[in-house]
């Protein structure tokens, strides 16, 4: 745990008891600060009390009146569709607002690192898509060339709960777009955006919004390093406004869609393979058709970005290729949960909406689709150019066959349970073929959540190999 320094003997207010808010009140109360907590969930409470900490409502700008600052969890609104109102009573107050990542950034370096000879170096991943997968890789490839590493943030644990780092050490942080817009101190040595699309727009007031949370990862203090996804206009806007120039290599563009000319430092997937190019010199390439664990052009794009983040910490080519040759992909994206009789068994449940699950057709020839679930806003349109490579769908969830009814001109199957659906793709599979689970729907109809759905398609393909 990292202890909170900055607040020795100064009363902490902390909103959200949940991964994130109970870390931070133990990395507060840690470094000397007393932390005053609340929860609107009576449990959350509850299990606070129970660790000894005070518990109590702060509704009203008189309850703040001895309260330093107030830690906010990543998931309750500060501002926008409208703040909650503990958070509004301590704006009316004139009280700061901060998170557990900028106590963090403000916490890590301690008295010791002067005397190491390699400081510990924060790595920090956002963007709309891949940011778990490429923080899990770049803290695989680093785990794999046998340095000290650890992972946090959004990939679920709180980032005041890792260990403080050693001489050389690599943090490497998952930020979503609700921590680094509330965050006070964001200062990672190597910052990476790896993409931009829609997502979470009523926290952040629209789509402009959305962006100038993330962008801020690379505005207070700016990192030495920036690894920035160019496919977007965003993302070719934020390399220009970082670079002094196209050559500063301070700025590492990667790109999922081909070539990136230029004489700056750049890393791009084309027909497969990855080049890196600094100073208009082909510096490293890797063949990314071999590479299990990455299928498919988002993975291609993680890939790129996992690769620049390693080689911005001073990793050779061959060290990073060797690291994600091991790397097995995270549980519910993209996973490889078995081949048999020429057929591979993908679960990527995580495919909650349509543009996930694009993404994941895209990335196998011919398959055998496992889909539906509870329906997002917008339907189906924007699944066709994956429908090609559709052998058939064999459609779950509890509206089965209005799901079904959206994919026209694909061969069909109402199967509505999981059990049921795997039996038939399996039974129908040839080799050559991926039965893959990438549903484009939320889970809720049927699971808790989207963990238990690929755990029980996990489950009925083992029961079946
Ligand atoms: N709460 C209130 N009032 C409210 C809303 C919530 O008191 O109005 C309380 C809840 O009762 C609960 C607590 O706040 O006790 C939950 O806080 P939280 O939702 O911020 O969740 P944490 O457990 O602290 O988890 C957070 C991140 N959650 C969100 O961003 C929603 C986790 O990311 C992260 O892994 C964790 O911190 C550790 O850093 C999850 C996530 O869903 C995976 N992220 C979103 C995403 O990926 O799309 C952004």
């Amino acid at each position: 745990m990292i202890p909170v320094q900055g607040f020795d003997g100064a009363k902490v207010a902390i909103l959200g008891l949940g991964r994130s808010g109970l870390s931070a009140a133990r990395a507060l109360r840690l470094g000397g600060a007393v932390p005053v907590c609340w929860d609107d969930n009576p449990d959350a409470r509850a299990r606070a009390e129970g660790e000894g900490f005070d518990v109590m409502p702060l509704t009203r700008a008189e309850d703040f009146a001895e309260i330093a600052t107030l830690i906010v969890s990543p998931g309750i609104p500060h501002l926008y569709p409208a703040p909650n109102t503990t958070v509004a009573a301590a704006l009316a107050a004139g009280i700061p607002v901060d998170n557990d990542i900028g106590l963090f950034f403000r916490s890590l370096g301690s008295a010791e690192w002067h005397s190491m000879d390699q400081p510990p170096k924060v790595v920090a991943v956002t963007g709309s898509n891949g940011k778990s997968t490429t923080s899990a890789l770049i803290h695989h490839v680093l785990q794999d060339a046998g340095k000290e590493t650890q992972l946090a943030g959004n990939i679920g644990r709180g980032v005041l709960d890792i260990d403080p780092p050693e001489d050389g050490g690599v943090v490497v942080l998952e930020l979503s777009s609700y921590q680094t817009e509330l965050a006070r101190a964001l200062t990672p040595d190597v910052a990476v955006f790896t993409n931009l699309s829609p997502d979470h727009l009523d926290r952040h007031a629209g789509f402009g919004g959305y962006f100038a949370a993330k962008r801020r990862l690379f505005a207070e203090g700016g990192p030495d390093r920036a690894v920035i996804g160019v496919d977007e206009n965003e993302g070719r806007f934020l390399a220009g406004q970082l670079s002094e120039g196209p050559g500063d290599d301070r700025v590492i563009r990667i790109s999922a869609e081909g070539k990136l000319d230029g004489p700056g430092w750049s890393v791009f997937a084309r027909k497969g393979f990855l080049a890196e190019y600094r100073k208009g010199r082909q510096a490293g390439s890797i063949d990314l058709r071999a590479i299990k664990g990455l299928p498919g052009r988002h993975n291609h794009q993680n890939a790129c970005a996992a690769y620049a983040a390693c080689r911005a910490l001073g990793l050779a080519p061959r060290v990073i290729e060797a690291g994600f040759h091991s790397f097995e992909g995270l549980p519910h994206r993209s996973q490889l949960v078995g081949e048999a009789g020429g057929v591979s068994y993908v679960n990527d449940s995580k495919a909650t909406n349509v543009d996930a699950a694009l993404m994941a057709l895209l990335a196998f020839p011919r398959i055998r689709w496992i889909c539906g679930g509870l329906e997002k806003e917008g339907g189906l349109a924007a699944l066709k150019p994956g429908l090609a490579h559709v052998v058939k769908a064999y459609v779950i969830g509890r509206e089965a066959a209005a799901f079904a009814m959206q994919l026209d001109g694909t061969e069909v199957e109402i199967c509505t349970t999981m059990d049921t659906a795997v039996a038939r793709a399996m039974a129908d599979a040839e080799p050559g073929e991926t039965v893959l689970l990438a549903p484009a729907a939320a889970s809720f109809d049927q699971y808790d959540s989207f963990e238990k759905r690929g755990e029980d398609f996990i489950a009925q393909v083992m029961a079946r190999l």
